[in-house]
């Protein structure tokens, strides 16, 4: 029986119909998937018709909370945004740190699942069990922040707001969903989706509150969390850099992503670290609801006629540096500024601006299909103009829109050495030549080449970037349960834990104290196990088939090696990966596609599921 946590509702939008229902779930799906990414890939697999085109209206969008969701512990204001992602056409999600997850669980909402199109420019008001559609012709061409202006000044300053930029409307595949004008979710082309169902935004507002199975012993742990996260030793640091404190630390590992991935050291990146960062630009710090270390460093133009503020977060500030050569701070912030604007990826949107580069370095596009530029490496321009080609959808930007595989499909053979993405979606900023355990995370992850799931590098370093044996791969599947399994569906941001060494059994006694339910580390490594393996079976029930090339990343890494820093000559190792490969896929109980077999599926409750790929002609191994 469930004592508290869960809301236990969903909220389901029809967009064709402009109609709303409220509907009771079944709680063994709380149970058995929790939250957040659990319930979305649970939602997804039940209500989704297999095939459906990703910007077809019958594609849900999904945004979903968990039972820690905006209680008073550590960092607990996220939400996942999940969907068939156009990039991919696998399952992608993402998570964004934003009033509205807080909002929706005082609305009593687990999930708000949105299908169908509006006819025309669309936003939703959400108040309790009170749905609205309202016309957003107004705000359709606006960007993300300032949509956000006028709703909060609509609907004040207390409403949780999730928008989409330009690049959403344009239905560019990199696109994302924005918060509070410098949160960003859904790297798999999430914005993509709301832009195709028309529905520029949702506002929420959320008057109930939260139940939990014991109130007072929870909050008591939660701010004993808190006061162990101010207390830290990391919490001085983490204060004045937040994830840009990495940047040196890859350049020292050569592991900093540049020239498109061609190379891991940056002469120029002395310019580009958090320490400059917190000297000389930043002005402020944001964070997400119930947060006591925001990360958010808001950094200014220095010396220069125009005020831009932005977020600096590592890898928007990595794929937009070194990844594209600029070093130039002043460019990078203005950059991201614009990026954010348009609601799209600053991961992805650095990826096709190297991949440009490189392509036409390579004379394999031409200055014809760059309206006459030519393009160049560290050049503030050259970003913006294939960023404005994309949002246009001109020459090259008009296939890029259509994301990195595609263009670089496009384009020729050659350029798939060099397209950098993972399944369809562009890695995101960790040169790989020297860490093949990141690589494997890379390679594995749910949604393609994300660190979200195993940022496993950082103990890479530690243990040794060159050995490859079974103790590497259990570690990139622990981080995995724990990262992609715990955090997203609890929902709650990992930070806490990864970046001020939280202890992670605060976790479990969590869940204990929200939900009345006593989850071991054990059963909570199960849930993640299962939610992993109905991932995997999504993604072969929409392609059809599956082949162990689709978790190897790119070419480049195995076959050019670096040619500059400390780590010169270093390249990744075909056959060592191939083991570590196969190392994975048995403990995942997966066989050498990488397609789960009957007895896993059966020993993780997904017999039904098993049954379901096999009647589309998906042979599984016993
Ligand atoms: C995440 C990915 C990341 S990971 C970054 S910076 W990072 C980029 N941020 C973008 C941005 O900003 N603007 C933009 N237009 N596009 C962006 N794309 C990139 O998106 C983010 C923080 C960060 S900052 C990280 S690591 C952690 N991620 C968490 C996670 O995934 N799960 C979880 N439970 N907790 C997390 N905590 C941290 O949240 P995606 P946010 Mg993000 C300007 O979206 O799709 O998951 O990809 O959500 O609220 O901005 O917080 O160095
Ligand atoms: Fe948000 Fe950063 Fe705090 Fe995490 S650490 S909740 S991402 S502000």
């Amino acid at each position: 029986m469930i004592k508290g946590g869960w809301g236990g509702k969903i909220l389901w939008i029809d967009m064709n119909r402009e109609k709303a229902s409220i509907w009771k779930y079944d709680p063994s799906i709380a149970l058995n998937y929790i939250g957040g990414r659990g319930l979305a890939i649970r939602i997804l697999w039940d209500h989704l018709k297999p095939g459906t085109d990703p910007l077809h209206p019958d594609n849900l969008l999904i945004f979903a909370v968990g039972p820690l969701t905006a209680f008073p512990l550590p960092s607990s204001g996220k939400l996942v945004v999940a969907s068939k992602s156009p990039l991919t056409g696998g399952y992608g999600d993402g998570n964004i740190g934003t009033r509205a997850a807080v909002m929706m669980r005082r609305a009593g909402y687990d999930a708000i699942v949105v299908e169908g199109k509006a006819d025309e420019p669309t936003y939703i008001y959400i108040e309790d069990d009170e749905i609205e559609f309202k016309t957003a012709k107004d705000y359709w061409g606006l960007s993300a922040s300032e949509v956000h202006d006028e709703l909060s000044s609509q609907y004040g300053g207390d409403v949780g707001i999730l928008t989409i930029g330009k690049a959403g409307e344009t239905l560019n595949y990199f696109a994302v969903v924005m918060s509070e004008k410098d949160r960003a979710g859904g790297r798999p082309g999430m914005g993509a989706v709301m832009g195709s169902k028309n529905l520029k935004a949702l506002v929420i507002r959320g008057t109930g509150s939260l139940k939990a199975f014991k109130e007072d012993e929870l909050r008591k742990l939660g701010t004993q969390a808190l006061r162990d996260v101010k207390n830290a030793p990391m919490y001085p640091f983490w204060m004045e850099q937040g994830t840009m404190g990495v940047y040196e630390w890859c350049q020292e590992n050569s592991v900093l992503p540049t020239y498109n991935f061609r190379e891991g050291y940056f002469e120029e990146a002395d310019k580009m670290t958090g320490k400059v960062m917190a000297e000389k630009y930043k002005v402020g710090q944001k964070g997400c609801p119930q947060c006591n270390m925001p990360c958010g460093n808001m950094a200014e133009t220095k010396d220069v006629g125009d005020k831009v503020v932005a977020e600096m977060d590592y890898e928007n500030v990595a794929m937009l540096s070194s990844n594209i050569g600029i070093s130039n701070m002043n460019d990078t912030i203005r950059l991201i500024r614009y990026v954010d604007d348009l609601g799209l990826d600053t991961i992805s949107a650095g990826a096709a601006i190297s991949f440009v580069i490189e392509a036409y370095e390579k004379k394999l596009i031409d200055k014809d299909m760059l309206n006459g530029l030519a393009p160049k490496w560290g050049d503030y321009d050259t970003a913006r103009h294939i960023i404005d080609m994309m949002i246009k959808q001109e020459g090259i930007g008009k296939t890029l829109s259509y994301g990195l595989r595609y263009a670089s499909l496009k384009v020729g053979e050659e350029a798939v050495k060099f397209a950098m993405h993972v399944k369809g979606l562009p890695i995101t900023a960790y040169d790989c030549h020297v860490a093949p355990g990141m690589a494997l995370s890379y390679g594995t992850s749910p949604i393609g080449a994300h660190h979200k799931d195993a940022w496993v590098i950082a103990w890479e370093a530690q243990y040794g970037f060159d050995k490859i044996d079974e103790k590497k791969v259990s570690r990139v599947i622990e981080l995995q349960r724990i990262r992609g399994g715990w955090f997203e569906t609890f929902v709650a941001c990992r930070l806490p834990w990864v970046e001020v060494n939280l202890k992670l059994d605060y976790y479990p006694k969590f869940m204990y104290l929200a939900t009345g339910i006593e989850y071991t580390e054990a059963d909570l490594n199960l849930i993640a196990d299962r939610i992993y393996t109905l991932i995997r079976a999504f993604w072969i029930r929409e392609y059809g088939y599956w082949m162990r090339s689709m978790d190897i990343p790119p070419p480049r890494w195995f076959e050019e090696p670096l040619t500059q820093g400390p780590r010169k000559g270093a390249r990744l190792d075909k056959d060592k990966y191939d083991y570590m490969l196969d190392i994975y896929y048995r403990i995942r109980g997966w066989d050498s596609n990488g397609i789960p077999t009957k007895t896993t599926m059966h020993n993780l409750g997904l017999s039904r599921e098993a049954r379901e790929l096999e009647a589309i002609g998906v042979e599984l191994k016993p």
